[in-house]
């Protein structure tokens, strides 16, 4: 399970957040974990998991950042501007350490060039917060 970091305010916390996570464990005992499918399920932001026993006893959690697919520019939501940067950074070497060429290769396949700037228009909008 996934649980929001978050801040209150005028004792209320507005960001407070539970999310389940589907999981499976193979033979060597070897535990992997599904991401929320958007942002709708689980904003961008940082997260504590946890490991939970059968018997309901959490282990230590484990600090995780859920980014979003697609939001290349980093601000939380996936829209035009996220466009406009990968544009600026056509061409741009992956995996050398310049981590805006790094964030621009949206689709991960070590180049930086049209086909990310495709990745990015079709998920417009799939970074928003709020209820699924
Ligand atoms: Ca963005
Ligand atoms: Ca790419």
């Amino acid at each position: 399970m996934l649980i929001r970091l978050t801040a209150v305010t005028h004792m209320v916390n507005f960001s407070q957040r539970y999310v389940g996570l589907d999981y499976t464990v193979d033979n060597s005992n070897e535990l992997t974990a599904t991401a929320p499918p958007n942002g709708r399920f689980a904003p961008p932001g940082y997260y504590m998991l946890f490991i939970v026993n059968s018997a309901g006893v959490p282990a230590v959690a484990s600090m995780v950042q859920l980014t979003c697919g697609g939001d290349a520019n980093g601000d939380g939501s996936v829209d035009p501007l996220d466009s406009g940067f990968i544009l600026a950074r056509f061409g741009c070497p992956v995996g050398t350490g310049d981590p805006s060429c790094d964030a621009a290769d949206q689709n991960g396949d070590g180049a930086v060039d049209p086909l990310d700037s495709g990745f990015v228009l079709a998920r417009f909008g799939s970074c928003l917060g709020g209820l699924p």
